[in-house]
């Protein structure tokens, strides 16, 4: 369903995306179910599990710097690979902090092997709530601009799955798991939606 104020967006295919994502590891319980809702609105666009690729970093402000590392590794692996130099140790090993956040690398190619392209799209996500101090105002504002900032010097696209919001309450009606009267709706499902359909489009613009 389409969040309220968007129309519904029409489908598009995702089944030969490869899909970055990176979170934040605050607030776990508000990001874990917006990535579940990105992931879930990826899969539904045909995007191959194995071919989205999770990576975390410890708060939202390490964001822009995290997605421009990983979106680059990924053309180095692509490059080293398509020029035959066989299968380096993940170039995504960059930015990982242990051995579950790996990507899963097959040594055959074939078709069902997975993606070795650069990322399609990559979304950035963490989620800000308002303390009693400047640091909320700081973070967020470096970190809009900083994602911004990476999409347009990379050329990817780069979705904005930055929660800021006032209360933990906010967040979790954002994330689809409120507890007041409605469960509200999960952001992170549009932000996999908008990851396809700008993948898809950027093909068409370049
Ligand atoms: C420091 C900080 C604070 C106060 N609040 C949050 C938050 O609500 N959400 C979040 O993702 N990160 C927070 N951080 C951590 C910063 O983003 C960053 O990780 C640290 O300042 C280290 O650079």
């Amino acid at each position: 369903m389409a969040p309220a104020g968007q129309s519904q967006p029409k489908l598009y295919d995702g089944s030969d995306l490869r899909v970055g994502i990176v979170h934040a590891r605050w607030n776990p319980r508000i990001i874990n179910s917006l990535l579940d809702g990105a992931k879930q609105a990826l899969r539904a666009a045909g995007v191959r599990e194995d071919n989205i690729v999770v990576q975390t970093v410890p708060g939202s402000y390490e964001l822009p710097f995290a997605v421009q590392r990983l979106y680059s590794a990924s053309q180095i692996q692509s490059s080293s690979s398509s020029a035959g130099g066989g299968l380096l140790a993940s170039a995504t090993d960059l930015l990982s902090s242990s051995a579950s956040d790996l990507p899963s690398i097959t040594a055959t190619a074939s078709d069902s092997a997975p993606s070795q392209a650069p990322f399609d799209a990559i979304i950035a996500i963490g989620v800000l709530i308002k303390g009693e101090t400047m640091h909320f105002e700081y973070i967020a504002e470096a970190t809009s601009h900083g994602l911004m900032r990476v999409q347009l010097d990379t050329g990817v696209p780069v979705v904005f799955g930055l929660l800021t919001v006032l209360n933990e309450e906010q967040g979790l009606m954002r994330a689809g798991i409120g507890g007041s009267g409605s469960d509200g709706h999960n952001h992170g499902a549009d932000w996999g939606s908008a990851a396809v359909e700008l993948a898809v489009k950027r093909r068409g613009w370049t």
